[in-house]
């Protein structure tokens, strides 16, 4: 999430409602201000509600948003920066009642937004309309105490997941530990119970009763009403609406995206359920069923780096460990934060502003309850940009700093733009930022940072693809699974009785994977992962994931690389730099495929970079694949 129209994070607590992603049709960045229809010093000020409304009515009503949007937008991100690093009862009341009020400002706003349907007004004006249309992430129906209601059941459900506490050997464990835990721990019995017992979080009621589950439901419900409301079929689509294009077009558009990457999910699943299939024997990796979800490395099976020792290709183990020499270098968070500037300063960005490091959350305090997800803010439309964090020194958070600079440079960025158009040209965009560059943390930037003393031959470049593979492409269903599921649940088409079915049957379905044991329908597993109940959309990791290659093999062309894809690194590229930010300075300011035109070339987003980086290891498991049956 960000600061759409309200300054919000990147990937923070999504708690609150917010007045959410830009999308909509229209071609010119022309601010109200200075486009053709700009309201004249003359023009009326109270048009009648009935009246046929004119282009300066539009215009004075764009800058009321705006202006509105300006000043309640910080005020907001303020009270939300404060209860996502300082959780409790009075900070939960806050941002309860912040978000509140800029859910029915929000609503009011989109709703006469539609007065000017039928105006033919130039295109950046049009654009501003949709994108206030639009605004709200969960729009809550107009009717009195409803859009209360709906900030109350965020911020619980958002609080309990981030508080929800669990014991272990009869100790109480830090969420954080337990995460990391589910990519150390080897034994399937361990490992069932920490994934079973994450998972009793969203079933497990409050003192009033109320539990993830039952909120979710409360959610659903309301969300509907309020998008319909709106004019959209349902929450879901007015999701998919913010993508340049038909909500139908926009689901059809992944499906596509998804077919051309997906022969590569396919070879490594088939390769890595074998590795898991000789480390546990048969009764444990049946070859010819879905992996048990509790054995991929991750509390969610969605990245399957923990297991990189495991699967590591015979003879081409990369010869370093990035969380090794992290520690043998002495890295603390900072260092590692300070390496990621450095790395964007290299491309001739700005250094960060004091203000980032005086008032950046990278550590996790000792003393109180704070939302640990990573995220990038965005506090005052400017530069009081930060990030909150409770940053680990190990391989997983250098990757997540990098992708939260990420966020944070795409926002310092385009925030010349209209406050309507301070968010990224699509919401993948803004997730593929950091990516991007994370794909350029090669052996020899590594070695040039002095974090590796020597360079591994080209050998070891299996091994090291394999790493990456088992990160973005084991990502790959999971990223569009998500919102698959989210998309069933406002549809009508699942309901809490089958929210639990529905998510099993596409988790078989896309990543092919299954329960450790049976679970029913009295529990709500996607209320086990941050942005269902934080109601943070997730298609847009799955987008990143395609525009991340995308990004890099567009890089690595402007740098005049000509080796393969996966040793290239952009570092200390001025030219990359420039083009790169010729594309986040438009913000959203125009349609997606303009922005991606303006650093890539291209106006369609394609997967084929992907499966170009990755080649020589989809040759390869090809190979190892031989003779296996694959699929489930
Ligand atoms: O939520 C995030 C970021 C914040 S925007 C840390 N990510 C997704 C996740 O953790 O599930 C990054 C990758 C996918
Ligand atoms: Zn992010």
């Amino acid at each position: 999430m960000t600061k759409r129209h309200l300054a919000r994070p990147f990937g923070a607590l999504a708690a609150v409602s917010m007045l959410a992603l830009v999308a909509a049709c229209g071609q010119d960045t022309g601010d109200a201000e200075t486009s053709a229809a700009a309201p004249a010093a003359s023009a009326p000020e109270n048009t009648a509600e009935d009246a046929a409304p004119t282009d300066a009515d539009a215009a004075n009503f764009i800058a009321e948003v705006e202006k509105w949007t300006r000043d309640f937008g910080e005020y907001y991100a303020r009270i939300s920066w404060v209860q996502a690093t300082y959780i409790n009862y009075d900070t939960n009341w806050l941002v309860t009642k912040a978000d509140t009020e800029a859910t029915e400002k929000g609503v009011e706003f989109a709703n006469e937004a539609k007065r000017f349907n039928d105006l033919d007004l130039p295109a950046g004006m049009r654009r501003k309309l949709e994108a206030i249309k639009l605004g709200v992430n969960l729009p809550a129906p107009s009717r009195p105490g409803a859009a209360a209601e709906l900030a109350e059941v965020n911020t619980r459900m958002g609080a309990a997941y981030e508080t929800g506490k669990i014991e272990l050997d009869g100790e109480m464990v830090p969420r954080s530990d337990l995460e990391v835990m589910m990519g150390e721990v080897r034994d399937p019995a361990k490992l069932q119970e920490i994934w079973t017992k994450w998972r009793e979080v969203p079933v497990t009621a409050d003192a009033d009763g109320n539990t993830i589950k039952s909120d979710y439901a409360k959610m659903v419900k309301l969300a509907n009403e309020g998008a319909r409301e709106l004019g959209y079929a349902d929450a879901g689509a007015m999701w998919r609406s913010r993508y340049d294009m038909d909500p139908d077009a926009f689901a059809a558009e992944m499906d596509r995206l998804w077919g051309q990457v997906k022969p590569l999910y396919d070879e490594l699943h088939c390769y890595v359920r074998a590795e898991l299939n000789e480390e546990y024997g048969d009764d444990v990796v049946p070859l010819d069923q879905p992996i048990r979800a509790d054995l991929l490395g991750n509390m969610w099976a969605q990245t399957w780096s923990g297991l990189n020792d495991l699967v590591a290709p015979e003879g081409a183990a990369p010869s370093y460990s990035l969380t090794d020499q992290l520690v043998a270098n002495g890295y603390d968070a900072e260092k590692i934060v300070k390496t990621g500037e450095s790395f964007f300063s290299s491309l001739g960005f700005e250094p960060l502003p004091e203000t980032f490091w005086e008032r950046s959350m990278i550590t996790k305090p000792a003393d109180r309850e704070v939302a640990c997800h990573a995220s990038a803010w965005d506090l005052d439309w400017a530069d009081d940009i930060r990030i909150k964090m409770c940053t680990s020194v190990n391989a997983d958070d250098f990757r997540t700093v990098h992708h939260e600079l990420g966020h944070n440079y795409y926002q310092r960025a385009y925030q010349d733009k209209s406050v309507l158009f301070q968010t990224g040209a699509n919401g993948g965009f803004h997730e593929a930022i950091g990516d991007m560059i994370s794909l350029s943390i090669t052996p020899e930037y590594l070695n040039k940072i002095g974090l590796i003393d020597e360079v591994p031959d080209a050998s070891k470049d299996l091994g090291l693809l394999m790493n990456e593979a088992m990160e973005g492409v084991a990502f790959l269903p999971f990223g569009l699974l998500m919102d698959k599921w989210r998309w069933e649940v406002f549809s009508g088409e699942l309901t809490p009785e089958t929210y639990n079915e529905g998510w099993w049957k596409l988790r078989e379905q896309y990543q092919g994977i299954r329960p450790p044991v049976a679970r029913g329908s009295q529990y709500f597993d996607p209320g086990g992962k941050y942005h269902i109940p934080g109601n943070v959309s997730y298609e847009r990791y799955f987008l990143a994931r395609i525009l991340q290659f995308q990004f890099h093999k567009a890089a690595c062309e402007i740098a005049g690389w000509e080796g393969p894809l996966h040793r290239c690194s952009v570092y200390g590229s001025k030219a990359v730099g420039a083009r790169f930010n010729a594309m986040l300075e438009l913000g959203a300011s125009e349609p997606w495929p303009e922005a991606l035109a303006a650093f890539t070339g291209s106006r369609e987003m394609d997967g084929s970079a992907m499966v170009d980086y990755f080649q020589p290891l989809l040759d390869w498991l090809q190979e190892q694949n031989e003779g296996r049956s694959c699929g489930w």
